[in-house]
């Protein structure tokens, strides 16, 4: 991918200052929208079912996280997902502990049957659940095992058409025909609660101001992955809280020379 692209769309975010309305977890909700500022988007969260269907209307991305759902909550991210797809406005999906319990995995489920989901952003596990593998959700170290982590999301990718991205120690971006390797990011962010969820905001960031949502999600995850490596460069001494706080500073300070310096996405060669 063309790095002009990726520095073209963050610097979109910050011009545009795209709506994008989360239906998120309550651990990360905080975190979750001071993320979004400090990239320039416009975070809303909106939760009432009396609601949902409006804001989901109006922004330009919906992001929907199962990390702390009740049925009253899972009943409102269907409706604005339902909105959204009736007015064209993208979804990211983010099964949050998909595969730990059958509540959640049921529930993922029904959201990628019921949505036109526009990007699933997990890890491997999660993923792997939401299609029906029962991967462990703790146990199996799915960060490793490049090769097996690629076929899960291609096919993934091709079987819910849609955009996947798979996090962990190397970052996997597909649509099930073009696949991206992002080898961005620093381990703290593991230390980080929502570092995860966080990027799938940034990815309802992007692809509310990229048409294209591999772009927008490559874009995402590989600024993000250097907003990551600059603030670990000032703070990783000083361990996860100066991080958590510097990682904010950085994605407020993502320039387009930051992201040529230390962008690395490589593109899969298909067999
Ligand atoms: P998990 O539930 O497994 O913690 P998550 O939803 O929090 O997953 P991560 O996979 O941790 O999401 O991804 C969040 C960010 O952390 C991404 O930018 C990813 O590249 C980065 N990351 C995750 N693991 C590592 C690692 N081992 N080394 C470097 N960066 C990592
Ligand atoms: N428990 C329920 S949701 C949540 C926790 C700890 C946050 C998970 O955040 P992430 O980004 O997946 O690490
Ligand atoms: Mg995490
Ligand atoms: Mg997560």
């Amino acid at each position: 991918m063309d790095i002009n692209q990726v520095i073209r769309v963050v610097e979109n975010v910050k011009q545009k200052t795209p709506l994008v309305h989360n239906i998120t977890n309550v651990v990360v909700t905080n975190f979750t929208a001071n993320g979004l500022l400090a990239l320039g988007a416009s975070p809303v969260m909106a939760y009432a079912k009396e609601e949902v269907e409006d804001m989901a209307k109006i922004s330009r991305a919906l992001v929907l996280n199962i990390g702390t759902l009740n049925e009253t909550e899972v009943e409102a991210m269907i409706l604005a997902g339902k909105s959204a797809n009736a007015h064209g406005v993208p979804i990211v999906f983010d099964p949050v502990g998909a595969g730990a319990t059958s509540y959640r995995t049921k529930t993922a489920q029904r959201i990628v049957e019921e949505l036109d989901i526009t990007v699933l952003r997990g890890n491997a596990a999660e993923v792997a659940n939401v299609m029906g593998e029962q991967w462990l959700i703790k146990g199996v170290d799915a960060g490793e095992g490049h090769g097996d982590l690629v076929s899960l999301a291609e096919s993934a990718a091709k079987q819910l058409k849609t955009v996947v991205v798979i996090t962990g120690k190397q970052d996997i971006i597909t649509d099930g025909v073009t696949t991206y390797i992002v080898h961005n990011g620093h381990v703290l962010s593991t230390k980080v609660t929502g570092a995860g969820c966080l990027l799938s905001a940034v990815v309802g960031a992007c692809i509310g101001v990229e048409e294209n949502p591999l772009t927008a999600a490559v874009s995402a995850v590989s600024s993000y992955g250097v907003a990551a490596e600059l603030a670990a460069m000032k703070k990783e001494k000083e361990g996860p809280g100066s991080f958590q706080v510097e990682f904010l500073n950085q994605l407020s300070h993502l320039s387009a020379q930051h992201i040529k310096q230390y962008a690395s996405i490589e593109k899969k060669e298909s067999v």
